[in-house]
C-alpha cells in the first residue's frame, strides 16, 4: 500500500517536470559575462520561445561549484575549471519549456568549441574548451539536481506567457 502511494506520488512529481514544465539549468560562465555575453545568450532562448522562470548574477562559491562538478572531481583540469568558475560572475538561469534540455543542448554546441558547428553558441563565440562560455544540463535529472543547487524554489517565477498559444499548439 505504501509503495503504491509512493509511486503515484513520485509519478505525480516526475510528471510536473517534464512536456512543456521541462526545466533546465543554464549559466552563462565568467567568461560570458565578461565578453558580454549574456543579452545575446538570452535572447537565443527568448526567441526560441522557451520561457525565463528564474536569473540571478552571482559569484559561485567553491561548495556550489565544487557540488556541481563533482563527477569531474577526478579529471585533471578540475582545478582549472573551479579557479575558471570563481574568476568572476556567472549568470544563473532556469529555461521551461518542451524537450528544453536537450534543444539547449543543441543550441550550446559540443563541449569543445571546435566541435560545435557555427549557429550554436560554443560555434559562434568561443574557441577553447576552458572558456566555452556557457553551461547547460545534459539530462532531466540533472537539470533538476542544478536547478535545486543554485536556486531557493521561492527564485523560481510561476507565470503564463501570453505568446504561449503561438508556440504549443
Ligand atoms: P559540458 O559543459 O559540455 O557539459 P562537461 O564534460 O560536463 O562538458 O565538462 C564541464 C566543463 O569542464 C566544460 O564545459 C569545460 O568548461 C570544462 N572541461 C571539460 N573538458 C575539459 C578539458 O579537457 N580541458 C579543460 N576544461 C574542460
Ligand atoms: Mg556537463
Amino acid at each position: 500500500m505504501i509503495c503504491l502511494f509512493l509511486s503515484i506520488f513520485a509519478y505525480i512529481f516526475q510528471s510536473g517536470w517534464t512536456g512543456v514544465n521541462e526545466r533546465t539549468f543554464i549559466a552563462v560562465k565568467p567568461d560570458g559575462v565578461q565578453r558580454r555575453l549574456v543579452g545575446e545568450i538570452v535572447r537565443r532562448f527568448e526567441r526560441r520561445g522557451f520561457k525565463l522562470v528564474g536569473l540571478k548574477l552571482l559569484q559561485a562559491s567553491e561548495d556550489v561549484l565544487r557540488e556541481h562538478y563533482w563527477e569531474l572531481r577526478n579529471k585533471p583540469f578540475f582545478s582549472r575549471l573551479m579557479t575558471y568558475m570563481s574568476s568572476g560572475p556567472v549568470v544563473a538561469m532556469v529555461w521551461q519549456g518542451l524537450d528544453v534540455v536537450k534543444t539547449a543542448r543543441k543550441m550550446m554546441g559540443e563541449t569543445n568549441p571546435a566541435d560545435s558547428m557555427p549557429g550554436t553558441i560554443r560555434g559562434d563565440f568561443c574557441v577553447e574548451v576552458g572558456r566555452n562560455v556557457i553551461h547547460g544540463s545534459d539530462s532531466v535529472e540533472s537539470a533538476q539536481k542544478e536547478i535545486s543547487l543554485w536556486f531557493r524554489s521561492n527564485e523560481l517565477q510561476v507565470w503564463e506567457p501570453s505568446s504561449n498559444c503561438w508556440i504549443y499548439n
